[in-house]
């Protein structure tokens, strides 16, 4: 059994976030993703999501690309994610390209994606926003 693991905070999940989880569960048989938590999302990536983990959770837990939703903590925390779950292949949107090539050498392939344009949290915020305006 293949096993792919990516990592992120998914909130306001959009199709872009369903496009890495559909790709990402083709390159293999299982999918875990570590899902950042609110305090991590707060103190390590300082921002706020607009669900919960536990809602985030439940919608990933929800998609049939997804075997299994695990918290992500810390930034630090791959390597030993990789090894205990016995991960073969780390996947990210592009936007990471480079940053995580480090865990090849935990004999982990480190595969990075196109991310899907003109789609993101951001701009769906921005633009519920802009429609407030009208
Ligand atoms: N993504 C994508 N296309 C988009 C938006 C997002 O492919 N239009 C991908 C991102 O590249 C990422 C995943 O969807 O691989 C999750 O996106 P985020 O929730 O924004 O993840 P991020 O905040 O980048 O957290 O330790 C790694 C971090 O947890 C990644």
């Amino acid at each position: 059994m293949k096993r792919v693991i990516t990592y992120g905070t998914f909130d306001l999940l959009h199709y872009g976030h369903i496009n890495l989880l559909r790709r990402a569960r083709s390159l293999g048989d299982y999918l875990i993703v570590a899902l950042s938590t609110d305090e991590f999302n707060l103190n390590g990536k300082h921002k706020k999501s607009y669900f919960s983990y536990e809602e985030r959770k439940s919608l990933l837990e929800a998609i049939r690309y997804v075997d299994l939703v695990i918290p992500e903590k810390t930034w630090e925390q791959k390597v030993l994610d990789i090894k205990e779950y016995h991960v073969d292949t780390f996947v990210m949107g592009d936007d990471w390209a480079g940053k995580f090539d480090f865990l090849k050498e935990e004999g982990c392939q480190v595969v990075y994606l196109p991310r899907t344009p003109e789609i993101s949290t951001t701009q769906i915020k921005s633009d519920l926003k802009e429609m407030q305006r009208c």
